[in-house]
């Protein structure tokens, strides 16, 4: 049987060129997962998706649970067998979702009670049915159950749901099943107060988990803000554990993390903006809908390789955009991960090579010189 481990092979500052294995299959660490909320990364197959390059997916107990459902997921062999991946796969553990999407949410000690954004039915979201979803699931990395307080929040109301979310750690802890290669990673929280970020990284090591995440950012905070949250954060977190910054985020932010000793990253930005039309490059962001793209012959991006880059044009992939047809959001959405898991790729290479703060200057100043 396959352990799970994280072994660090360089550091470059705070950076860290690091391996996960896993029941499914290695990692190398820093990663970007794409997201596969309901058990697909929207307009992708299976077969895409490898080959950007990416070797770990994330899923969600939110919307799994609903629809299909977990058990009809167990039944059909597990969520790997049912979405056609073998690799990987992390879910996350519903808290979030619920507060950003059900309806009628109530919050006690015991969980969450909501309706469900589909059909209206209620249910109970606790810390010991969230790791029984996720096992059911099937799910290589399981997250614990936690709550993300909105931003801004007064200290006080963030302190006491930190410590919500550290007693429901416990509990995950308590109620998740151990099996090698299987991993449960607990959730810091505390807002931007350093000091909360602190306390929780103490109760989480002292539970202790196979990874820790960085909960509680990107949720409207400044850009400088959550760097110096990371920085009151990532040195309390031990230094042989995957540390993962939670749906994060846009190539400059992903970049920066990774410079503070980030190995882990999910966000639905490559997808979501891909389906209406944003393209990212090397050169920064581009709007395919823009009538400038319209009798360009040139590919998106020259230093890309994927499908469409290699076999389009902007012009074209601007009629698919304004024609809404759906291989235009196939193509944007490909050609996004692909940027991502490239920029992955960049940056493992410059830690290995004690080159980072090379990269990152390569990488603004790629930025800066703009398209055209
Ligand atoms: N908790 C969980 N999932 C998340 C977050 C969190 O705080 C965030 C915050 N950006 C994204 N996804 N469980
Ligand atoms: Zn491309």
């Amino acid at each position: 049987m396959r352990m799970f481990s994280f072994t660090v092979a360089a550091t470059d500052g705070a950076a860290r060129l690091g391996r996960l294995e896993t029941a499914h299959g290695p990692v190398e660490t820093p990663v970007f997962m794409p997201v596969g909320t309901a058990g697909t990364v929207k307009a992708m197959t299976p077969e895409a998706v490898a080959s950007t390059g990416a070797r770990i997916v994330l899923g969600n107990t939110y919307h799994l649970m609903l629809r299909p459902t977990a058990e009809r997921v167990a039944r059909l062999g597990g969520l790997h067998r049912f979405m056609g991946w073998d690799g990987p796969i992390l879910t996350d553990s519903g808290g979030y979702q619920v507060m950003s999407l059900a309806k009628l949410r109530t919050l006690t000690e015991e969980g969450v009670t909501f309706q469900s954004h589909i059909d209206g039915s209620r249910h109970l979201l606790t810390p010991e049915r969230s790791m029984e979803i996720q096992d059911l699931l099937d799910a290589t990395i399981t997250m614990a159950f936690d709550e993300c307080p909105p931003f801004p929040a007064e200290k006080a109301d963030v302190a006491q749901s930190m410590r919500r979310s550290m007693r429901w750690a416990e509990r995950s802890r308590r109620a998740f099943r151990e099996r090698p290669g299987y991993a449960l990673f607990g959730i810091n929280q505390g807002g931007i107060h350093p000091d909360l970020r602190e306390e929780s990284a103490a109760a989480l090591k002292e539970i202790g988990f196979e990874g820790y995440a960085v909960g509680g950012l990107a949720v409207g905070e400044p850009f400088e803000a959550m760097l110096a949250a990371l920085d009151g954060t990532v040195p309390h977190l031990p230094a042989d554990r995957p540390r993962y910054l939670m749906g994060v985020g846009r190539p400059e932010d992903i970049v920066a993390a990774v410079a503070r000793g980030i190995d882990m990253f999910d966000c639905v930005m490559p997808t979501r903006s891909g389906r209406t039309g944003k393209a990212f490059t090397r050169r920064g962001d581009l709007n395919m809908r823009n009538a400038r793209h319209r009798d360009d012959p040139r590919p998106l991006d020259e230093a890309c390789g994927c499908p469409a880059c290699r076999r389009f044009s902007r012009a074209y992939l601007h009629h698919l955009i304004h024609a809404e047809e759906i291989l235009g959001a196939m193509l944007l959405t490909w050609h996004n991960i692909q940027v991502y898991q490239d920029l992955m790729a960049d940056l493992r290479t410059a830690i290995g090579a004690g080159r980072l703060s090379a990269c990152l200057d390569d990488f603004h100043a790629t930025r800066a010189l703009g398209d055209l």
